[in-house]
């Protein structure tokens, strides 16, 4: 197939373009802005594969998109490219209104008008999978999981931009009948993770020998899911989902982010040893606003249709994340470098 990916550059995008380049046959477009969290160094493995593109364009120009579009005539198109940080979207949300709704707008105008002009198999065989996050259903109590029929409620200028993204698409398949499907996937971890996110800002503020912060109490609950499984399930989806489809994906890994932290502290105090608990460097901080409680997902139904689930365990996953980042302090050094001094964010 030919693969259009947006968000190529970032987190979970660098991961699908790998996983493409490296165990498929399947030839990558990968269309990237890149913005503060999208990084080329994330694609050094892949950049000398014959089957692999880069085009850095912002996905609110339709000029471009419809150029790129119909001159890579694109099989499948994987939209990942988002503003995705909840803080940032406290701070302030234009950009996240700009990209997450109107970019995909464009995507999906463009998107129509492409497959509306292709034949046969190829019209039949398109595919336009939207990738989305469990907080457009808002926040969970102490029991209970989201399921795919689990009605919106999202809570941060964040997850209301991408619950408006969800509508779209959805909107475009009743009317139009264009081939879209949505997945909608739990906190993601490991590799090439920008050290704004939890656990890559934990590991490197202790290896700083900097405060920790956890916001509120460090109770909520979030189900974390390694990117490289998140990736596998992105492409049994455009491999074998149905169209108008919605697909939740979860790691089975509920853990509440003081358990994260501390499993942090503990792993670096037997890597890098420094004679004193990792875990005193822990520091309470005043809690996000709006911070939403707990997040689990009922990840059943693509396990039963698509014979998806996770392989990495959280307890072994971490220990693999914590290990890359210790491999790469000059990939951290590279994206951040005038970009980002790990400072607290959302505090509204
Ligand atoms: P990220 O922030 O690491 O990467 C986003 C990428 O999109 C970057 O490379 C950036 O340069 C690019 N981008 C941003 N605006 C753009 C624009 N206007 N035009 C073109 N490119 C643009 O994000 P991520 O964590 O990799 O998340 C990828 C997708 O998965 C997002 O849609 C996010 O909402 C979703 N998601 C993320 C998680 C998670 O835990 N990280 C969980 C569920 C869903
Ligand atoms: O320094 C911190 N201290 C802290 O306690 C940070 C950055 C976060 N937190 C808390 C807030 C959350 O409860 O940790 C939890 C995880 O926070 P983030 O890493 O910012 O992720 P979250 O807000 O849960 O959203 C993530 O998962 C869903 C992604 O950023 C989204 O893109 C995705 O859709």
């Amino acid at each position: 197939m030919k693969i259009l990916v947006t968000g190529g550059a970032g987190f979970i995008g660098s991961s699908l373009v790998r996983m493409i380049i490296n165990e498929t046959d399947h030839e990558v477009l990968n269309v990237d802005k890149l913005t503060y969290a999208g990084h080329l160094e994330s694609l050094e493995a892949v950049v000398n594969s014959a089957r692999y593109q880069f085009e850095q364009v912002d996905i609110c120009d339709a000029e471009e998109i419809n150029r790129i579009y119909n001159e890579f005539k694109p099989d499948v198109i994987m939209h990942l490219a988002a503003e995705s940080h909840v803080d940032r979207s406290i701070d302030g949300s234009a950009e996240f209104i700009k990209t997450n709704v109107n970019g995909t707008h464009i995507l999906l105008e463009e998107a129509k008008q492409y497959w509306q002009e292709l034949e046969g198999e190829r019209r039949k065989n398109f595919r336009f999978l939207h990738v989305s996050t469990d907080e457009v259903y808002g926040e969970l109590g102490e029991t209970g999981f989201f399921i795919e029929e689990t009605p919106y409620d999202p809570r941060s200028p964040y997850s209301s931009s991408k619950a408006s993204s969800d509508h779209l698409v959805r909107a475009w398949h009743h009317t139009y009948g264009l081939p879209t499907m949505i997945t909608n996937c739990s906190n993601n971890y490991g590799p090439y993770q920008f050290p704004e996110k939890l656990i890559p800002v934990v590991i490197l503020k202790a290896l700083q020998g900097k405060d920790i912060p956890v916001y509120g109490t460090g109770e909520n609950v979030r189900d974390w899911l390694y990117v490289d499984d998140h990736a596998r399930a992105l492409l049994k989806v455009v491999e074998k989902g149905k169209p108008g489809e919605t697909y939740n994906i979860g790691g089975h890994n509920e853990k509440q982010n003081i358990e994260v932290v501390h499993s942090i502290c503990d792993t670096l105090n037997q890597l890098v040893p420094k004679g004193v608990d990792y875990r005193d460097q822990i520091s309470f901080v005043t809690d996000r606003p709006g911070h939403d409680f707990r997040y689990a997902i009922d990840a059943s139904k693509i396990k039963k249709e698509l014979s998806w689930t996770p392989e990495e365990t959280f307890e072994t996953g971490i220990k693999r994340t914590i290990q890359w980042y210790l491999d790469n302090i000059e990939w951290c050094e590279a994206v951040t470098e005038n970009n980002y001094d790990l400072k607290r964010l959302g505090t509204a």
